[in-house]
């Protein structure tokens, strides 16, 4: 058993680091150093310092979790592995884009905000998920009774919030009349750009308008679509990795599929490495690779999430395996998300929704219908209900979406068609366990949770056509299982 080390890899590993690592300059700081960054974005980055046209390296920071990680890391010159796994086949890639990290909890906020106040830094990005932004789901704004976001308003020198470490970081830059960064968001979040500005700048203008100002006419925040489904590690998976390394340990290693993409919109405050070189696609409007990404893959996603966990189907593929959950994903794909999108004009959504049927079946992968299920109130608005709001504008068939929502519902309330309790992982956990506990199971709880308007806003409550279709589902969920309801549904 041996450490990760490039001397130490097999020769048949050949997907590795061909540049001199001790030249390569951290000119990102990246918020987030979590699974879906080391098999995307720290990748690209990697691709690129492999070609020889690039000194462009990472320094990781984690400010909430990630202690393990980040340990381990540094036991191994920040190298770690990417095993992509096919359905037939897997290939290694050991990576090298990481400089450095750092963490909160041991290092402290003062060397991380001096690190992004660094001339060298051009770039922030993040995959901090959902709720690392604090904002009010659906984006409308910042969540100024986010507890961390109070805590920064009274300490902005100290912050605590990913929104009040980039304001405080721009505001050192400002003050020492330094170029600002691009603040380049990399979560599943519609216009994450546009979502991350507003976080920033509502942070912002709470603590000092010329900041605000200062901040608005000289920081960009492209939107980017990401996609690839990295799943959370397991210790099969790493003990799998070391056996692909030829008994080389890595903690830090992680396993995805072998898809990827990533599009980005070309709005940099300064150059920008050219990820388009090894794959990355820069282009001016990323909204519509966003919406057919969001609502195609990720609505389906949480519709297996709760309708899979609910029938007791661990894993996607598991899903894919009954064929009436593969048929109802199929459906909602094509008759009712892909109606409401407006594609670029190269994208084939036929194919688009074949192909993540593939990507789905993937039995190599084993994602958990129980990860995807987490944080729900933050994924429902823009994964499912932005297409309900088209079709009701439409007068056309949501049946399947009102399902997911449903779906949703069953799924907080805590447990399962088999009768056994949910881990219920969710930001507004606390407030889902009041409405759970002291409502009746059935109508009444629809309705208590139908009030939740940071969620489904005033406007789909007030919809008789969708409250009478989530209800109806709901009552068949209850009677029958997730299981027989979609079987019936799809006949
Ligand atoms: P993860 O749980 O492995 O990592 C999450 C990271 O976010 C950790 O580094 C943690 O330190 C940080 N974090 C969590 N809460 C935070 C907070 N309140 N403030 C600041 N940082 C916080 O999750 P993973 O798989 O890396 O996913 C992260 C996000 O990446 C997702 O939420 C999604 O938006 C995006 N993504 C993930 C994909 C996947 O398949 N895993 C694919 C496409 C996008
Ligand atoms: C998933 C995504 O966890 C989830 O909510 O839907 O992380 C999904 O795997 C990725 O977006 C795929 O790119």
């Amino acid at each position: 058993m041996s450490m990760l080390e490039i001397s130490a890899l097999p020769q048949y590993i050949k997907k590795r680091p061909t540049y001199d690592r001790k030249k390569i300059v951290s000119r990102i700081v990246h918020l987030g150093f979590g699974a879906f960054h080391r098999a995307h974005q720290a990748l690209f980055i990697d691709r690129l310092l492999n070609t020889g046209n690039s000194d462009w390296a990472i320094c990781e920071v984690n400010i909430v979790g990630g202690e393990q990680l980040i340990e381990d890391i540094r036991k191994q010159d920040h190298l770690y592995t990417v095993l992509e796994k096919g359905a037939q086949s897997k290939e290694a890639f050991v990576i090298g884009s990481v400089k450095e990290s750092l963490l909160a909890q041991s290092d402290g906020i003062e060397v991380i905000l001096e690190k992004m106040a660094s001339p060298l830094i051009e770039i922030v990005s993040l995959t901090i998920t959902e709720k690392g932004y604090c904002m009010l789901p659906g984006g409308v704004g910042l969540d100024f009774n986010n507890a961390l976001i109070k805590a920064d308003l009274v300490n902005p020198e100290k912050p605590v919030s990913a929104p009040g470490v980039i304001v405080e970081a721009l505001y050192r830059r400002m003050q020492r009349g330094l170029k600002s960064f691009t603040a380049l968001s990399c979560d599943n979040i519609p216009e994450n750009g546009v979502v991350l500005k507003k976080a920033i700048l509502d942070l912002a203008k709470a603590r000092d308008f010329k900041l605000a100002q200062w901040i608005e006419s000289n920081t960009t925040f492209p939107c980017t679509m990401v996609d690839r489904i990295v799943p959370a590690i397991t210790s099969e998976t790493l003990i799998e990795i070391e056996g692909v390394l030829g008994g080389i340990v890595d903690p830090c290693g992680i396993a995805c599929e072998p898809f990827i993409q990533w599009v980005i919109e070309d709005n940099f405050v300064t150059n920008r490495p050219n990820w388009d070189q090894v794959g990355a696609e820069f282009v001016k409007n990323v909204v519509p690779y966003e919406e057919m990404k969001l609502r195609m893959l990720n609505g389906s996603h949480s519709f297996l999430a709760y309708l899979g966990y609910l029938a007791g189907y661990v894993h996607i593929n598991d899903c894919m395996n009954d064929a009436s959950y593969k048929k109802a994903t199929h459906q909602l794909m094509m008759a009712q998300q892909a109606p409401t999108l407006h594609v670029p004009s190269n994208v084939n959504l036929l194919e688009y929704a074949n192909k993540l049927i593939e990507r789905f079946s993937n039995p190599s992968l084993k994602h958990q219908t129980w990860q995807i299920a987490m944080d729900g109130t933050q994924k429902l608005p823009q994964r499912m209900l932005d297409s309900i709001r088209w079709h009701i504008k439409n007068d056309s068939d949501f049946s399947l979406l009102a399902l997911g929502v449903a779906g949703w519902m069953r799924y907080v309330g805590g447990i399962d068609d088999n009768h056994q309790p949910i881990d219920v992982k969710d930001p507004m956990s606390e407030q889902l366990q009041t409405i759970v506990k002291a409502s009746v199971d059935g109508i009444e709880r629809v309705n208590c949770l139908l009030k939740l308007d940071v969620i489904f806003g005033a406007d789909l409550p007030n919809n008789s056509q969708f409250r009478e279709q989530v209800t109806t589902h709901y009552l068949t969920l209850m009677q029958k299982g997730a299981k027989q309801t979609i079987q019936e549904l799809i006949i």
